[in-house]
């Protein structure tokens, strides 16, 4: 390994399933997530943290995070995602095409979930994420896992 790749591992130690590397991402009124790009390792283990700081009942404007996997189509999944109201907007004909999602939150919600990069990702791979409320995608909620 180059010495400027052993710092830069050194500084940021990769996630392992037994310690995972903490991710935290804020959502609330603003429609937006508060980290929009995430860089990984493949076969990295991380945890992310969803914290939602509105203030509105997850029925009235609630918020996930849902990352799905490389080539998956985002418009399409959130548009499958309308219709799937009775599963907190997480489509199950479409199950496949999602690596880990959180539950949907409600204003003062906190849920988090572990998962590890695929380990055959390439680097330079991407994986996009984002909120499956309905028009949430639209309006911005959306971000991108990166394989370093
Ligand atoms: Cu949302």
């Amino acid at each position: 390994m180059p010495a400027a790749e052993a710092a830069a591992a050194a500084t940021v130690p990769a996630g392992t399933p037994e310690s995972p590397r903490e991710v935290r991402i804020e959502v609330g009124d603003t429609m937006k997530f508060s980290v929009t790009r995430i860089e990984a390792a493949a076969g990295e283990t991380l945890r992310l943290v969803l914290v939602n700081k509105g203030s509105a009942p997850k029925e009235a404007m609630g918020h996930n995070w849902v990352l799905l996997r490389p080539g998956a189509d985002a418009t399409a999944y959130a548009q499958a995602a309308v219709g799937a109201r009775a599963t907190d907007y997480l489509p199950p004909e479409r199950s496949a095409d999602v690596l880990a999602h959180t539950k949907l939150l409600g204003g003062g919600g906190r849920d988090a979930v572990v998962f590890t990069v695929p380990a055959e990702a390439a680097s330079g791979t991407e994986m996009v994420y984002l909120c499956t409320f309905p028009a949430h995608l639209q309006l911005g909620m959306k971000g991108v896992l990166a394989v370093r």
